[in-house]
Protein backbone atom coordinates (compact mmCIF):
# COMPACT_ATOMS: atom_id res chain seq x y z
CA UNK A 1 0.00 0.00 0.00
CA UNK A 2 1.17 3.55 -0.54
CA UNK A 3 1.66 6.14 1.23
CA UNK A 4 0.07 9.08 0.51
CA UNK A 5 0.71 12.56 2.11
CA UNK A 6 -2.82 14.02 3.47
CA UNK A 7 -2.38 17.85 3.08
CA UNK A 8 -2.96 19.69 6.44
CA UNK A 9 -4.51 23.00 6.88
CA UNK A 10 -3.63 24.78 10.00
CA UNK A 11 -5.37 27.65 10.64
CA UNK A 12 -3.87 29.57 14.08
CA UNK A 13 -6.99 31.28 15.49
CA UNK A 14 -6.75 34.09 18.14
CA UNK A 15 -9.98 34.72 20.43
CA UNK A 16 -10.46 37.55 22.08
CA UNK A 17 -13.25 37.91 24.51
CA UNK A 18 -14.10 41.35 25.70
CA UNK A 19 -17.46 43.88 26.79
CA UNK A 20 -17.99 45.19 23.30
CA UNK A 21 -19.28 48.43 24.96
CA UNK A 22 -15.69 48.94 26.46
CA UNK A 23 -13.45 47.77 24.46
CA UNK A 24 -12.32 46.72 21.18
CA UNK A 25 -9.65 44.90 18.74
CA UNK A 26 -7.50 46.29 16.38
CA UNK A 27 -5.05 44.64 13.87
CA UNK A 28 -1.95 46.71 13.98
CA UNK A 29 1.64 47.20 12.67
CA UNK A 30 4.57 46.90 14.91
CA UNK A 31 4.72 50.52 14.80
CA UNK A 32 1.07 50.55 15.50
CA UNK A 33 1.85 48.62 18.65
CA UNK A 34 4.56 50.61 20.29
CA UNK A 35 2.52 53.82 19.67
CA UNK A 36 -0.46 52.81 20.45
CA UNK A 37 -1.84 54.57 17.09
CA UNK A 38 -3.89 52.93 14.81
CA UNK A 39 -3.32 52.88 11.74
CA UNK A 40 -4.96 54.02 8.53
CA UNK A 41 -7.39 51.09 7.46
CA UNK A 42 -6.30 49.33 10.06
CA UNK A 43 -9.20 46.48 11.00
CA UNK A 44 -11.48 46.91 13.75
CA UNK A 45 -12.86 44.06 15.23
CA UNK A 46 -15.71 44.72 17.97
CA UNK A 47 -18.31 42.09 18.12
CA UNK A 48 -16.81 41.17 21.57
CA UNK A 49 -16.04 37.49 20.79
CA UNK A 50 -13.91 38.05 17.84
CA UNK A 51 -12.20 34.79 16.06
CA UNK A 52 -8.78 36.34 14.39
CA UNK A 53 -7.14 34.63 11.95
CA UNK A 54 -3.47 34.64 13.04
CA UNK A 55 -0.65 35.68 10.21
CA UNK A 56 3.07 33.90 10.61
CA UNK A 57 5.30 35.97 12.79
CA UNK A 58 3.65 38.21 14.89
CA UNK A 59 0.46 39.65 15.18
CA UNK A 60 -0.13 42.66 16.82
CA UNK A 61 -3.59 44.03 18.07
CA UNK A 62 -4.45 46.86 20.69
CA UNK A 63 -7.42 48.44 22.24
CA UNK A 64 -8.11 51.65 20.65
CA UNK A 65 -10.64 53.03 23.36
CA UNK A 66 -8.97 56.67 24.49
CA UNK A 67 -5.99 55.59 27.23
CA UNK A 68 -6.64 51.88 26.64
CA UNK A 69 -3.73 50.90 24.80
CA UNK A 70 -1.36 53.53 26.53
CA UNK A 71 -2.71 51.79 29.98
CA UNK A 72 -1.37 48.15 28.83
CA UNK A 73 -4.39 46.96 26.58
CA UNK A 74 -2.04 45.31 23.99
CA UNK A 75 -1.12 41.94 23.06
CA UNK A 76 1.67 40.55 20.29
CA UNK A 77 1.05 36.88 19.43
CA UNK A 78 3.52 34.98 17.60
CA UNK A 79 2.11 32.18 15.58
CA UNK A 80 4.77 29.67 14.48
CU1 LIG B 1 -10.09 48.60 25.97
Amino acid sequence: MEEVGIPVLVEIVEVFKYDPTVHNVVAVDKGGYGSCRTPAGARVYKTGKDLIQLKKGFNFFICNFPGHCESGMKIAVNAS
